[in-house]
């Protein structure tokens, strides 16, 4: 066993786990929290070193958590169950945080979507799960971050990071600044909308991209929406726009060659027809009419993200290799930008799905 596994290990034993731990490996594709795959002689588990620096307040985040996966267990939700310290507590807390849960067994995770019907699925997920998240109640929630889809803001976050230019990079993605610069405009539709309130403010996941949800491996049902985190006052067209972003492209979101980066109107449908499918009883016109304007949003707000994060020197989102950041800007402005020309299409494919 290496070091940092033995490490591991003992702060794996500190929970009440059943079994004896017998292997620890990192797991998954997320780019936030470390995860690892615990195995016991009798169980698997998962196991997240949190990330404090993204959010700074675990104990509220672990009460959220909490507080969520309670409301949806007892609707019959299968969901995320958190294993407590051997002492009685959501998560440990020593020089970092750590929490586990029972891994959910005979489920998958997609980077891509590898068929309409798997994306379909997890848009009827996610809209049920909007549905569930409309009975909780609200001012139980802490904002785990502050502003965390307020578009103006991540703009001003970017020019921030431009205006340093601390690693001096930004000589080597000019057009890809332009890019986010030339659409400085478009930002503020859904914040205003939620400020004036045209736009319901409702309880949202705000991570909806596909790896954030377990699939059946046999079926290819929706089994649980996972990396519930984010969970917060928000907005409609943040979780439809986020799945969009991530899930309606004919690439992985760090595809370096832009020539297989599509964004595939066919996918669009698919969830759509699931997602409208699951909200249509509580949809607003308003929504209706902005949700293809939420998917650009989406996509644009987490593209900057990517390139400000490389002009800050990585140190936000979990990175592979130097430019990684830069690769994944890239593939979100590829998807915005056909994005722009199909707007009118988009529009139709969600009225009918709210129709059908
Ligand atoms: P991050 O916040 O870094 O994205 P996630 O909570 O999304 O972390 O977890 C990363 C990955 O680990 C997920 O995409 C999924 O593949 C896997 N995972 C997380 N929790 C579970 C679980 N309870 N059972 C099975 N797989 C899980
Ligand atoms: C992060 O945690 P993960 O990997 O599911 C990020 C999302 C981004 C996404 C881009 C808390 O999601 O906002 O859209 O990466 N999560 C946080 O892939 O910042
Ligand atoms: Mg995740």
């Amino acid at each position: 066993m290496t070091d940092c596994t033995k490490e591991n290990k003992k702060i794996a034993e500190l929970f009440a786990l059943e079994g004896v731990v017998e292997d620890i490996r990192p797991y998954g594709e997320g780019h936030i929290n470390q995860t690892l795959l615990v195995t016991t002689n009798e169980k698997r588990y998962i196991m997240q070193k949190m990330n404090t620096k993204v959010f700074s307040d675990p104990d509220s985040l672990m009460r959220n958590i909490c507080g969520v996966t309670e409301h949806l267990r007892a609707r019959g939700i299968e969901t995320l169950e958190v294993i407590p310290t051997k002492d009685g507590k959501p998560f440990y807390k020593g020089e970092a945080c750590y929490r586990v849960y029972a891994f959910i067994e005979n489920t998958v995770t997609y980077q891509t979507v590898s068929d309409a019907r798997v994306f379909f699925n997890s848009g009827k997920s996610f809209g049920e799960f909007q549905n569930y998240l409309a009975e909780f109640d609200a001012s139980k929630l802490t904002e785990t971050i502050a502003r965390f889809h307020d578009t103006p803001k991540r703009f001003a976050d970017f020019k921030a990071a431009l205006e340093k230019d601390a690693f001096g990079r930004a000589k080597d993605c000019e057009k890809e600044i332009q890019f986010v610069l030339d659409r400085a405009d478009t930002y503020s539709k859904a914040v205003e909308g939620l400020q004036s309130g045209k736009l319901p403010l409702r309880v949202t996941h705000n991570d909806t991209k596909l790896n954030n949800i377990l699939m059946d491996s046999e079926t290819g049902e929706a089994r649980a929406v996972i990396d519930l985190d984010t969970i917060m006052p928000g907005s409609m067209l943040y979780d439809f726009g986020d799945s969009i972003r991530f899930g309606a492209s004919t690439a992985a979101e760090d595809e370096k060659d832009l020539e297989k980066v599509h964004f595939d109107i066919e996918l669009f449908k698919a969830y759509a027809d699931g997602y409208c499918g699951a909200v249509k009883s509580s949809i607003t016109e308003e929504e209706k009419k902005l949700l293809p304007y939420g998917a650009y949003l989406m996509t644009m707000e987490c593209g900057m993200r990517f390139l400000a994060d490389y002009l800050s020197g990585d140190t936000y989102f979990a990175t592979k290799y130097e430019g990684h950041n830069l690769v994944r800007c890239r593939t979100q402005f590829k998807l915005a930008s056909e994005m722009e020309a199909r707007f009118e299409e988009m529009g139709k494919i969600v009225q009918e799905a709210c129709k059908a």
